[in-house]
């Protein structure tokens, strides 16, 4: 269904990843057979315009942009993502409600990321054309409920489809995800591990190494809660919230932290932002074998879990 709505072959959306996200790495996920996305955050519009035409250069696959509505460019870069025509556009933190008229009158398929049954709700009645409904597992900016919690929630509220994301990394979770009521999945984490990402190397391993409990979300007391891998500057981060520092002090802790780990490998005093399922991605991998895996995968576990049900 999300295959036909975006023409592709597999009913993946790769994860917007801020500094991480770019033409290169969008256009290999669109190869593979998922969607591929750009992440615009970070970036000036002009940058962003570049990447998009880039992408168009490196496939014909479909491909999307996404917008990290926290961004005080935001008007300038929806007017530019509008009239450069993209397949499809993702909105994060925030209500792109504003806006989606416009982004849907340029063509573009519609998917807000949403934390909440009542921004789901809003989301259809502004004309979205699906939700991408994201649980707190997720790296990076989340809400406050689990994606095993919110999906089922959200798919029997809204009458369009419902993507989760959050902890989804495998054919385990693709089919946990459907169960639930999605008909595909948004996945970021495990392709931070993927041979063609251009992150780090060190950031690289930092997901590799990472266990089930080494991720912790940091600014939850100034309102802008961030999952990132455990290290110094989180335990930085947490002895200030504690002693209850200013928003102006813990955003200096932050600001360029994310390009520290990701351009430079700083995974010590850099904001290594990655989703808990990270202790699942072991290896690096081309994007095709992860892709291809979690489908194969999909097959062989649906067949396990029905030999699971006959017995009960
Ligand atoms: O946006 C994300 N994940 C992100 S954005 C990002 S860049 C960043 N860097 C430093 C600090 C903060 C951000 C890194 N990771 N995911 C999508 C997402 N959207 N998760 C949660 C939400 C969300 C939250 C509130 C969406 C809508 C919302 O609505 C609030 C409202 O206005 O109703």
């Amino acid at each position: 269904m999300l295959n036909k709505m975006l023409n592709i072959k597999y009913p993946i959306i790769q994860g917007a990843m801020a500094h991480i996200a770019t033409a290169e790495f969008a256009a290999a996920v669109s190869e593979c057979g998922g969607l591929g996305i750009i992440a615009t955050g970070g970036m000036t519009v002009e940058d962003a315009q570049r990447e998009i035409r880039k992408c168009r250069s490196l496939t014909d696959k479909p491909f999307g942009v996404n917008i990290m509505l926290m961004n005080p460019n935001t008007p300038e870069m929806i007017e530019m993502i509008c009239a450069e025509q993209v397949a499809a556009v993702t909105t994060g933190a925030g209500n792109p409600g504003p806006y989606m008229e416009l982004l849907k009158s340029s063509g573009a398929k519609v998917f807000p990321v949403v934390p909440s049954v009542a921004l789901a709700r809003r989301m259809e009645r502004c004309g979205a054309d699906a939700v991408i409904v994201e649980g707190g597992e997720s790296g990076g900016h989340v809400g406050e409920q689990t994606t095993m919690a919110l999906v089922p929630q959200v798919a029997d509220a809204v009458s369009i489809p419902v993507i989760a994301a959050g902890g989804i990394a495998d054919g385990r979770g693709f089919n946990a995800a459907l169960a639930l009521g999605a008909v595909g999945v948004q996945i970021g984490t495990c392709l931070l591990a993927a041979e063609e990402c251009p992150v780090h190397p060190n950031y690289k391993q930092a997901v590799i190494k990472a266990g089930d409990t080494d991720t912790v979300v940091t600014g939850r007391s100034i309102g802008t809660p961030v999952r990132i891998r455990k290290n110094k500057m989180s335990r930085r981060y947490a002895q200030l919230e504690k002693s209850g520092a200013d928003k102006e002090q813990m955003e200096m802790l932050t600001l360029g932290a994310l390009r520290k780990a990701v351009k430079d490998g700083d995974v010590d005093n850099g904001s290594v932002m990655m989703g808990q399922i990270a202790g699942l991605c072991r290896e690096i991998k081309p994007v095709q074998e992860i892709l291809d895996r979690i489908i194969t995968q999909s097959q062989t576990e649906l067949t396990n879990l029905q030999q699971k049900l006959e017995k009960i």
